[in-house]
């Protein structure tokens, strides 16, 4: 039926058939002062390009952008470019992050060829000659979608390798790699702002016994629960990371003393008060997890300057008392 379709186009357009593997999934909007302008086009494009093709006025574009209805290609008339907020569409386009990399190209007669070489300018990627015949059209139009595709694809492989180097795989939580220099630039801004921060680092208790116990794959549910309800008991501006196997540290910006230990009491509480289900017929693990605090930034309103791997110590030794003391507590 498609086919059919788009070779009925194709004829009445003056081709024998539409041209082999014409399309390419994506969407492309068309943008013109009248709204005939922009259906002529689609007439034309009809069967040769994407199958979604919208049809929109300057003003309705970039309210669709902000609802994240993005296109991938905008086809825009150059005369718009006199009206109102017609010359700023393809700079807001560009502006946008979810239409940064959108390819733009903008159709112009002779009388308005000015502002399509200053749309050029502006960072539309392609002009093409208003009545140039639909083949020429969809064929630049094919190009920009390519490339467009391609970026997107090119980008999103750099997405993952990038996740895959901040992000710990069996929690989702960042890893030390990330959190280290975050948390270098966390001291460094609470000592210039005279503000509090502190660092808690927290190892499971007798997490060997669990995997002994119950096995290695259990372990990890437990890890990856323990995970959670860490997250569940921190404020957005926190960051908590997985520092080692059973071991994790956060860092709390812009905290008191007070406040970090009540944090750190919620998320003791949260871990050994409710047992982990890993399996529905499966025995609830119980676990429980030992926490050394350590503030930074300027605790008693003075800056004190340690470094990263000082103030990691010092949590470091405190979390080694509360081992000592009997496991299962903050200490300080
Ligand atoms: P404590 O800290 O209370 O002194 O006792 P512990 O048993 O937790 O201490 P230890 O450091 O000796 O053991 C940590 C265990 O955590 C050993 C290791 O096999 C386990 N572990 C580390 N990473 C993982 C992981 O990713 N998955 C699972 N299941 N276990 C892990
Ligand atoms: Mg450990
Ligand atoms: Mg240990
Ligand atoms: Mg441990």
């Amino acid at each position: 039926h498609e086919l059919r379709r788009r070779n009925e186009t194709a004829r009445t357009l003056g081709f024998a058939e539409a041209p082999v593997n014409f399309t390419m999934p994506g969407k492309i909007v068309l943008v013109g002062r009248n709204p005939e302008d922009a259906m002529t086009w689609r007439a034309g494009l009809r069967g040769l390009v994407q199958d979604t093709i919208e049809i929109s006025q300057a003003d309705r574009v970039i309210e669709k952008i902000a609802a994240d209805d993005a296109a991938d290609v905008y086809l825009i008339s150059a005369d718009i470019m006199g009206s109102t907020g017609g010359l700023s569409l393809i700079s807001d386009i560009r502006a946008r992050a979810n239409t940064r990399f959108a390819g733009i190209v903008v159709v112009h007669g002779a009388q308005d060829r000015k502002e399509a070489i200053m749309a050029l300018d502006l960072g539309a990627n392609d002009i093409i000659t208003r009545g140039a015949d639909p083949e020429e059209m969809a064929l630049r139009l094919r190009s920009q979608m390519r490339s467009k595709k391609e970026a997107d694809a090119l980008r999103s492989t750099i997405d993952e390798g990038l996740r895959l180097a901040m992000v710990d795989p069996l929690t989702g939580l960042y890893n030390r790699r990330y959190a280290l220099p975050h948390i270098a630039q966390i001291a460094q801004a609470s000592n210039q702002a005279g503000q509090n921060f502190a660092l808690m680092l927290l190892d499971l208790d007798r997490f060997k016994r669990i995997n002994d116990t119950y096995g290695h794959a259990v372990g990890d549910e437990v890890l990856k629960e323990v995970a959670l309800r860490m997250q569940k008991c921190l404020r957005s501006v926190d960051l908590v990371a997985r520092y080692g196997g059973e071991e994790f540290l956060i860092c709390l910006p812009q905290i008191s003393l007070r406040d970090a230990r009540i944090t750190a009491e919620r998320i003791r509480a949260a871990i050994c008060d409710t047992a982990v289900t890993v399996t529905a017929q499966g025995d609830p693990v119980m676990s429980s997890v030992s926490i050394g605090l350590a503030m930074g930034g300027a605790p008693d309103g003075t800056p004190v300057q340690h470094d990263t791997q000082a103030l990691l110590d010092i949590a470091d030794r405190a979390l080694y008392d509360a081992k000592a003391e009997g496991r299962n507590q903050v200490t300080l």
